[in-house]
């Protein structure tokens, strides 16, 4: 069985006290790797580590920077066959969606942040006769990046490559469910030429190793995605020394489809908005909100396409949905369907397990619910939606707006006053209009409400992983 180590200074190293914990393969259930639970004394060296090589990283010229992280890129594509066949048995997904869209996902982050830093310019304002002021963006130091298992390497490259290209140094740990694309990242960093240091990966669990980063005074700026309860802690660590904080937290996306919409198109995109995944995306759609007037023909075409999902093997071409991450998950999800009858919920396709080996889940479509019982507010982070009728346009906002979460949310209307109304209107980071998860890398990205502060992508994430200085001259 596979061993997999911490990657600290350049090296592959064994944790300091010795402690490793299991990782299991979703898609069979059984012990698929063993890693790393690591401790204070591991990320104490790692510390070391990168205030050592801070000095090179942050002094080295953008462009050589740039061109590391650019040959990163490439070697990820490269290894495709590889990273993908991991990611997929790391995390239960089907093997075509890591080769589609995870991997290419981890390449272009490192790609686009690689371009981005050399196009990044400092804001300077002209005070004619009287004063100029320029904001120089230095690098902060060293970052802690943590990140979750529903899109390993695409989410844990989505924060450390706009860290490095800053010219920081990080100390990055994958969620323990799915850390193998990230132990093998750390081979691929030395062969792109990236200095010993600069890049230290620690595996183990959250509340251990995860907690220890935010908690240690080197690391000045935390990026953390993963569950809102996790965030809050997260949050409330990092604000006793004042650290610059990120959250891409949970979400319970409004998906509305009114009765002027493309309905061919809202059907086909609301079955990946809900099912992409197994549902593990923060940006599903899990609450349908359906105009009253099509709500019978919408049920019956979402429905029709429902019941073409092949749920099985990962490794097989023809299972669009595969098994969810862990047995832990598998409870959760199922709890909720459970909640969803008693709370009087009718379950119209799925709500079982399905009966084999691994962590296994119907796509579950259930209605009849009131917006504001829990399944309707709770984020269940799984193959499960609710479908649910509004009069108006006002009320389908007011249904949108009607939780705690601020993430996301899909709009299908023909009508374009209407559609920058409710865009408008609904209190959500992100909104797609008649498209789903359509993503150019430039746009902020992060949520409202619970979901979330601070916002990723672009040179927003530039901005983040920067201190920013003001210099005034006077003329
Ligand atoms: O995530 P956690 P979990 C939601 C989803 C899911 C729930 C819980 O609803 O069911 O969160 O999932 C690390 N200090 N999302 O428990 O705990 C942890 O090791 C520092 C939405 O798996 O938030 C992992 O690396 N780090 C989400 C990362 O945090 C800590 C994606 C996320 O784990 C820590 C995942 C601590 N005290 C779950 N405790 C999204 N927004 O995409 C844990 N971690």
């Amino acid at each position: 069985m596979q061993k997999i180590q911490n990657f600290i200074n350049g090296e592959y190293v064994d944790p300091a006290e010795g402690q490793y914990i299991d990782n299991i393969e979703p898609g069979t259930g059984k012990v698929f790797a063993q890693i790393p639970n690591s401790t204070q004394e591991d990320l104490d060296q790692a510390v070391e580590a990168a205030k050592e090589a801070f000095s090179v990283w942050s002094a080295m010229s953008v462009d050589k920077r740039s061109k590391i992280m650019h040959k990163l890129a490439d070697l990820i594509e490269k290894n495709l066959d590889d990273y993908a066949l991991m990611e997929s048995r790391d995390n239960g997904k089907p093997l075509w969606l890591a080769k589609a869209v995870d991997i290419p996902r981890a390449s272009t982050n490192f790609r686009f942040y690689a371009s981005a830093i050399v196009n990044f310019s400092s804001e300077a304002q002209v005070s004619e006769g009287f004063m100029v002021n320029y904001t120089r963006r230095a690098p902060i130091g060293i970052v802690g990046c943590i990140s979750p298992w529903n899109l390993p390497l695409y989410l844990f490259s989505w924060k450390i490559a706009p860290a490095l290209a800053m010219g920081n140094c990080v100390i990055a740990k994958p969620s323990e469910l799915t850390p193998m694309t990230a132990f093998l990242l750390g081979k691929l960093a030395n062969e792109a030429g990236m200095p010993p240091g600069v890049l230290n990966i620690l595996h183990g669990e959250g509340k251990g190793i995860g907690q220890a980063i935010v908690e240690h005074e080197a690391t000045k700026a935390i990026s953390f995605t993963g569950g809102t309860t996790t965030g809050k802690i997260v949050g409330a660590t990092a604000a006793q020394q004042f650290k610059k904080v990120s959250l891409e937290l949970g979400g319970k996306n409004p998906n509305i489809i009114f009765a002027d919409c493309d309905l061919d198109e809202a059907v086909k995109t609301s079955v990946k908005s809900s099912f992409t995944n197994q549902g593990e995306i923060c940006l599903c759609g899990s609450r349908i909100l359906i105009e009253e007037s099509i709500y019978d023909e919408f049920k019956k075409r979402f429905l029709e396409e429902c019941k073409k999902i092949i749920v099985g093997d990962p490794m097989d071409a023809k299972s669009i949905m595969g098994a969810l991450v862990s047995s832990d998950h598998l409870d959760k999800v199922d709890s909720y369907v459970k909640l969803a009858q008693e709370e009087g919920g009718t379950i119209l396709h799925g709500g079982k397990r399905i009966d084999k080996e691994g962590f296994y889940y119907e796509p579950t479509v259930i209605e009849a619910l009131d917006a504001n019982c829990r399944t309707n507010q709770e984020e269940i982070f799984g193959p499960v939606v609710t479908l649910n009728p509004f009069k108006t346009e006002e009320d389908a906002i007011n249904i949108a707006n009607s939780t705690r979460y601020g993430l996301s949310c899909t709009i299908w209307t023909t009508d374009l006053k209407r559609a920058h109304r409710v865009s408008h209107a609904v209190q959500s980071g992100i909104i797609w209009v008649n498209c789903w998860l359509v993503r150019d890398l430039r746009t902020p990205f992060g949520g409202m409400k619970d979901s979330g502060i601070g916002r990723e992508g672009g040179n927003d994430a530039l901005r983040f992983f920067s201190e920013p200085q003001n210099v005034c001259i006077k003329l």
